[in-house]
This record gives structure tokens, C-alpha cells and sequence, in this order.
């Protein structure tokens, strides 16, 4: 049961004992054959070495993911000495022996462990190495494979008693071994995707898509576009179904997406809410007694601005609701559902789109956004931030009363889906002025407030609606003139991240006005 070792393959990410070894062997006549950089060291040392590109035929490629993956390699390790038709395949296809395989892996553990990224753990997954351990130790009957650095004196005792052969129960121990390290390997692999599957780290997934839909347009009619979905079950603007209406264009999309988000932040079961929409942020959102209710209030915060917005409704659009909305042009309407009333009503709207999408969006799900920048991708998690009474922390002098306490709630979860700097004014459950996308958080703070006085006067009210609101300010305010803006406007009570280093100029401005304010700890930019 001996074995000759005449031909040997080193392979090696572990240089350790490398040039003793390959001394040793070279030493007994062992023909080497060797990979690039272990190839490089022995032939460093002084060794005659034959690269392994030279038996395949294949220069090493793919940033060495493909060196040995080859029958010249494999043939070699496999081939059975004893079975003729083997030895006559060798010869046929000019493959050689080779019977000795010395191969440590790409070092995935140590990579893994030093909390390298993704993608260099998934560089260091050998994959040649464990294909030939596992051929060499499966053809254990004529070959040794060493897979351990520690198991070199071994094999160079063995050769020695053996004068250059090696006895089969060495072999097989060999083979033990190498099995053992291949199946550890893999489960180091498997266990490290595992983990990473579980982490919702943004730096491991980029976004894969299918078409949906070739637009007419992107942004602007120059532009080219196209929809892609991510095959997510969720409900929303990707997987609605549309009942009537033209197609939907980039800009509905993006904006049917925005008022479907927002609204889906209030549960059906806490009442009917309304959220409409231009340009992707709210012009109005308002809960109502009822689903028209909740629309019409919505419509008084911004009437001008709601002509050919989007509206979106967490319960199943009615009749009463739906004539309200015919009243005005409107771009799209998206809705758990549409009653047979609704559907009648809207019939006679051909241009509306109406979306049904059996429920509302599960807006504490996690995920990933995605902005794209010149030369490269912006990825971070969804904003799911949420906040709820227990974690308001009050400041000042006065408290808000549990009415205002629902209303800084409700300004706080319109405030997340606002472009920054976002000012919400909401007064009784509806947002009574907007103020959105400013530079200046004191601008977004006026403009809110003089777009309510303009309603005022358009609905002939003696006073705007400002007046006794509450105020929401996605971030905290960087001085006090942001907050007097909003107590002058008729904000009775504030909410608002806090964190400012000026936090006790705004607080003791607040005092003085006499208003309350509630810290969040949190804030919502969205740009
Ligand atoms: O990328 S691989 O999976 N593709 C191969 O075909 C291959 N063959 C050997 N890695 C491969 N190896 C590994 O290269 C060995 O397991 C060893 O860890 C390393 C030795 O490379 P070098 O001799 O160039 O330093």
C-alpha cells in the first residue's frame, strides 16, 4: 500500500514552512508545480518550480478566482494509478499525476474575523483549494493532501521512512483531515451568511429590480424613464392596482408614492385620515369623523395648492368622499379600496387615475432608500423612526394640554414625510400651514404661516388657522427666532427634536411667550 510521491502541487495563502518544505521535496526529486504567489516564493528560494498555468494552459484570470479549476489539475489528482482506462485518459489528454497536494485556504476566517466588508469576505472564499483537497483526499488511495501547515514534518518524516512513498493509512489520515478543514471551511461560510443576512446593513445589498413599466417621460419631457420594482408584496404605489385613469407618469409615481407613505402612518382603525400631495410633500393631511370629512379638511389646509395633487385615504374611498374629490381636478386618488358608489362616481372622471391597494403600507418595516450621486450611490435605512408619548420630553414652563398633546403627535408624524427644513402647523388634527423644503427653517416657519392667512382670507375666516395651533419642526431650532415666528403665527405648543446648542435660549423664548414645547430626541430630515 505504498505510494510514491513524484509530483507534488503547492498551493498556499500561508507561506509559513513553504521554502523548507519545497526544499525537502525538491530535495527527494519531488517535481513541483505551484500557483502564483506560492510559485513566486519558491522560486525565490532558488527552486525549479512549474507553474500551474503552464499545465492548464490557462494564464491565472479573474483575479485568481479561476488557477487550478481545470482537468489538467484535476485529472491529475483524481485519476485512479490502477485503473487502466484512467492511466490511458491521462496519457490521451497529456495530463500527469500529480501525488502529493499541499493547499491552505484563502484565510475566510481570519477576514471575517478581522470585520472585513462584504465584499472582501466573499473574495476570500476559496474556491480551487477546497475543489482540490476534496479530489486529492477523495483519491486518497494514491495521494496525500496536506491542508495544515503543522502536518509538513509529518509527510517529510513519512517520505523518509518510506524512502519517498507513503503508506495508505497515512494517506487516509490525510484525507480525514482535509475533509475535516473543508467542511469547517464551508461552515465558517455558511455561518458568516447567516449573519449577514440577519444585519440590515446597507453595504451588502444594491437594489435589483425587474421593469415594470416604461414611462412616457422622467421628470421632464427631455428625459427618458423607466419604473423598476423590487417585487415587494407591500402594499403601495408599486403593486396597486389601477382602475381607471391614463397612465401613471414618473412624477405621479414619485408623488402617489409620497401620499401613500404618509397616510399609511395612521392605522384605519384610529379614524379616516387624508393626505394630499404636490411635488412630494403634503399641501394638507387632516383625520376626520369621516373619510370626507378628513379629505375636506385636508383640502382647507392648501386649497390652491391641491388643484391636480394626489390624494391618498387609509380606508376604502366612499361615494360621499368621492363626489367631494370630483369637485376638483385631482392626478390620482389612491386608496385601500373603492366602493361600488366611489367607482360609479369617479366612472365619469376619465382622466383620474384611481389606485386600489388592498391595504395600507407597513411604514414600521424596515429597508433600504437609495439616491443616487454623481459617481456613485447613497444608500441608508428606511426612516422608521417613531415616537411616541412616553419618550416626548416637556421643557418648559407650561404643558401641553392632552389635545395639544395628540396634535404635536400628529404635526411630528406629518413633519417625517416634509422635505427639510419642514414646519407643520395642526390645529384639532389637521395641518393648518406648510412650510417645506426652505433653506432657512425661519422661511419654511413664515411661509407656513402666511399660506394659512391666505386660506384664511380664500375661506373668509376672521382669523387664520394658525391661531391656537400646534407647531412641528422636523429639526431643532438653531435660534430662537424660529420658534417666536411660530408663537407670533398663534403656536401654542411646540414639538421639536431639541439638541441645539442654543436649546435654552429656545426654551426660555418659549417660556416667555408662554407657550409649551415638547422635545423629541429624534429628528426626521428628509431631503
Ligand atoms: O480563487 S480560487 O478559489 N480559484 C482557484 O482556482 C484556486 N486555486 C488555488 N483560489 C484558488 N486557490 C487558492 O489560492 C489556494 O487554496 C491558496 O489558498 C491560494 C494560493 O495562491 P497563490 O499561490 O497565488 O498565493
Amino acid at each position: 500500500d505504498l505510494s510514491p510521491v513524484r509530483r507534488a502541487l503547492i498551493s498556499v495563502s500561508d507561506k509559513t514552512g513553504l521554502i523548507d518544505l519545497g526544499q525537502a521535496l525538491a530535495a527527494r526529486g519531488v517535481e513541483l508545480l505551484s500557483t502564483g504567489g506560492s510559485a513566486k516564493a519558491l522560486r525565490d528560494a532558488g527552486l525549479v518550480v512549474r507553474d500551474v498555468a503552464d499545465v492548464t494552459g490557462f494564464p491565472e484570470m479573474m483575479d485568481g478566482r479561476v488557477k487550478t479549476l481545470h482537468p489538467g489539475v484535476h485529472g491529475g489528482l483524481l485519476a485512479l494509478r490502477d485503473n487502466p482506462e484512467h492511466v490511458a485518459a491521462m496519457k490521451e489528454h497529456g495530463i500527469g499525476a500529480i501525488d502529493l497536494l499541499v493547499v491552505n485556504l484563502y484565510p475566510f476566517e481570519e477576514t471575517v474575523a478581522k470585520g472585513a466588508d462584504y465584499e472582501t469576505c466573499i473574495e476570500n472564499i476559496d474556491i480551487g483549494g477546497p475543489a482540490m483537497i476534496r479530489a486529492a483526499a477523495k483519491n486518497h488511495g494514491f495521494v496525500n493532501v496536506v491542508v495544515d501547515v503543522a502536518d509538513y514534518a509529518p509527510l517529510l518524516a513519512e517520505l523518509e521512512a518510506n524512502d519517498g512513498q507513503t503508506t495508505y493509512a497515512f494517506r487516509q489520515k490525510l484525507a480525514l483531515n482535509a475533509y475535516a478543514r473543508t467542511g469547517a471551511y464551508d461552515a465558517a461560510v455558511s455561518a458568516w451568511m447567516a449573519d449577514a443576512l440577519k444585519e440590515p446593513a446597507p453595504r451588502r445589498r444594491v437594489f435589483a429590480g425587474t421593469l415594470a413599466q416604461t414611462l412616457r417621460y422622467g421628470e421632464n419631457p427631455h428625459q427618458s424613464a423607466a419604473f423598476y420594482v423590487d417585487g415587494s408584496a407591500r402594499p403601495g404605489v408599486a403593486t396597486a392596482q389601477q382602475l381607471q385613469g391614463k397612465e401613471l407618469s414618473y412624477n405621479n409615481i414619485n408623488d402617489t408614492d409620497a401620499a401613500f407613505e404618509l397616510v399609511s402612518e395612521f392605522a384605519p382603525e384610529d379614524g379616516p385620515a387624508c393626505a394630499i400631495i404636490k411635488h412630494a410633500n403634503p399641501c394638507g393631511v387632516a383625520r376626520g369623523a369621516t373619510l370626507k370629512e378628513a379629505y375636506s379638511r385636508a383640502f382647507d389646509c392648501d386649497r390652491t395648492s391641491a388643484f391636480g395633487g394626489i390624494i391618498a385615504l387609509n380606508q376604502v374611498l366612499d361615494g360621499a368622499t368621492a363626489e367631494a374629490i370630483a369637485e376638483i381636478f385631482t392626478e390620482v386618488v389612491i386608496a385601500p379600496g373603492a366602493d361600488e358608489d366611489a367607482k360609479a362616481v369617479f366612472a365619469k372622471k376619465k382622466n383620474l387615475r384611481l389606485l386600489v391597494t388592498g391595504g395600507l403600507s407597513d411604514t414600521s418595516v424596515g429597508g433600504l432608500t437609495y439616491r443616487q450621486v454623481t459617481g456613485g450611490m447613497l444608500v441608508q435605512d428606511r426612516d422608521v423612526g417613531r415616537i411616541s408619548m412616553a419618550d416626548l420630553k416637556v421643557v418648559t414652563k407650561v404643558k401641553p394640554t392632552d389635545a395639544q398633546m395628540a396634535d404635536l403627535l400628529f404635526a411630528w408624524t406629518v413633519a417625517k414625510h416634509v422635505k427639510s427644513n419642514a414646519i407643520i402647523y395642526v390645529k384639532d388634527g389637521a395641518t393648518v400651514g406648510v412650510g417645506a423644503g426652505q433653506m432657512s427653517r425661519v422661511d419654511s416657519t413664515r411661509i407656513a404661516a402666511q399660506k394659512s392667512r391666505d386660506m384664511a382670507e380664500v375661506m373668509g375666516l376672521a382669523a387664520p388657522l394658525t391661531q391656537g395651533s400646534v407647531v412641528a419642526s422636523d429639526a431643532f431650532f438653531p435660534f430662537a427666532d424660529g420658534l417666536l415666528t411660530a408663537a407670533e403665527a398663534g403656536a401654542r405648543a411646540v414639538i421639536q427634536p431639541g439638541g441645539s446648542m442654543r436649546d435654552d435660549d429656545v426654551i426660555k423664548a418659549a417660556d416667555e411667550a408662554g407657550i409649551a414645547m415638547v422635545l423629541t430626541g429624534m429628528r426626521h430630515f428628509r431631503h
